[in-house]
């Protein structure tokens, strides 16, 4: 039997070129309908540890694409969360239990959540939850508190930032507007 899913997703995978475009390295997988659709993919590509460095993972909402411009982003930001590189089963448990928080619905405000997106990079590696309004500020933090908690980040405090803010500024320097 199939078991459908509340909302389509799309798998894309980036692959660093330094001869494209940033938007030209973007690629569509696979669209996500069904618990079965999940799994068999998840079982088919490459966990996130194999990846090489300057690789990326998103998975959003169908018609959403994994960028600041599409509309359902722009107004929006992300709950960021930082991998140290020396725990490739971490990485890959983290990705997952945030795939299946977000296909499985399990927050209040699971209409404010656009996508989730891994970073595959030479320092530490990056997860990040998208989410679409960053003045909903109710919604933002228990989107944050309930990935703190599920995920058991102790250690890591966990920081939300504007795409606006990412779009003009050079990656370091990005100001936190919440953390939980
Ligand atoms: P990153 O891959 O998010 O993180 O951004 P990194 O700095 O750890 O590698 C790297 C660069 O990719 C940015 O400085 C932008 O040039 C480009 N880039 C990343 N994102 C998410 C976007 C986006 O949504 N839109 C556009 N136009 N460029 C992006």
């Amino acid at each position: 039997s199939r078991h459908p899913l509340e909302n389509v997703w799309t798998l894309w995978y980036l692959e660093n070129d330094r001869s494209k475009h940033w938007k030209d390295m973007l690629t569509e997988v696979a669209k996500i309908d069904s618990v079965e659709t999940f799994w068999s993919l998840y079982y088919t590509i490459r966990p996130p540890s194999e990846l090489k460095v300057g690789c990326d993972y998103s998975m959003f909402k169908l018609g959403i694409k994994p960028m600041w411009e599409d509309e359902a982003n722009s107004k929006g930001g992300r709950w960021l969360i930082s991998v140290n590189k020396n725990s490739k089963a971490e990485l890959d448990r983290l990705w997952l239990e945030i795939l299946l928080m977000m296909t499985a619905r399990i927050f209040e405000n699971s209409e404010e959540i656009c996508g989730a997106v891994i970073n595959i990079r030479s320092k530490n590696n990056k997860i990040s939850v998208w989410t679409a309004n960053g003045s909903n500020e109710a919604a933002i933090l228990e989107i944050g508190q309930k990935l703190k908690l599920f995920l058991r980040l102790q250690s890591n405090n966990l920081q939300y930032q504007l795409h606006s803010d990412a779009m003009c500024k050079s990656n370091s320097s990005v100001k936190s507007i919440y953390t939980v």
